[in-house]
């Protein structure tokens, strides 16, 4: 089973999207094994951002990601990483599909909603960064059978 980072955004926190957004990754069939509110450090924001360190919207984006509480989980399931991706949307809303996360509630690139890991690798780097190893819990759905064959 794989896992991925999701991080609702202080944009989507503001505006009320957090049950919608937690919703859309129960009914999909996902297990939730990590879920925290949390104010985002600079340290945290400049290391999960890391990558994009240089760029000239850099320091926005850590502004952004620093502004407001932060909604940050992990889900569980079969090829969540690349599942969440989509259903998710492209980065830019306008290029999001109607459907997806960002195509149905995003407007602007700087006020995307919703963050989803891009990678198994990415997933990994990102949990152990938000999340202490106690944080996540281990746990049967008793609907399990319902979700896989
Ligand atoms: P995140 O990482 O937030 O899930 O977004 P993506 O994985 O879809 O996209 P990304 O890493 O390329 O961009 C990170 C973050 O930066 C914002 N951004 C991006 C921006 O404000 N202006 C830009 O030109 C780009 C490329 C949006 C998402």
């Amino acid at each position: 089973m794989e896992r991925t980072f999701i991080a609702v955004k202080p944009d989507g926190v503001q505006r009320g999207l957090v049950g919608t957004i937690l919703k859309k990754f129960e009914e999909k069939g996902y297990k939730l094994v990590g879920l925290k509110l949390l104010q985002v450090s600079q340290e945290l924001a400049q290391t999960h951002y890391g990558e994009h360190k240089g760029k000239p919207f850099f320091d926005g984006l850590v502004k952004f990601i620093t502004s407001g509480p932060v909604v940050a989980f992990v889900v569980e399931g079969n090829d969540v990483v690349v599942t969440a991706r989509k259903m998710i949307g492209a980065t830019k809303p306008s290029d999001s599909a109607i459907g997806t996360i960002r195509g149905d509630y995003g407007v602007d690139i700087g006020r995307n909603i919703i963050h989803g890991s891009d990678s198994p690798e990415s997933a990994e780097r990102e949990i152990s960064l938000w999340f202490k190893p106690e944080e996540l819990t281990e746990w049967t759905p008793t609907i399990s059978t319902w979700i896989y064959e």
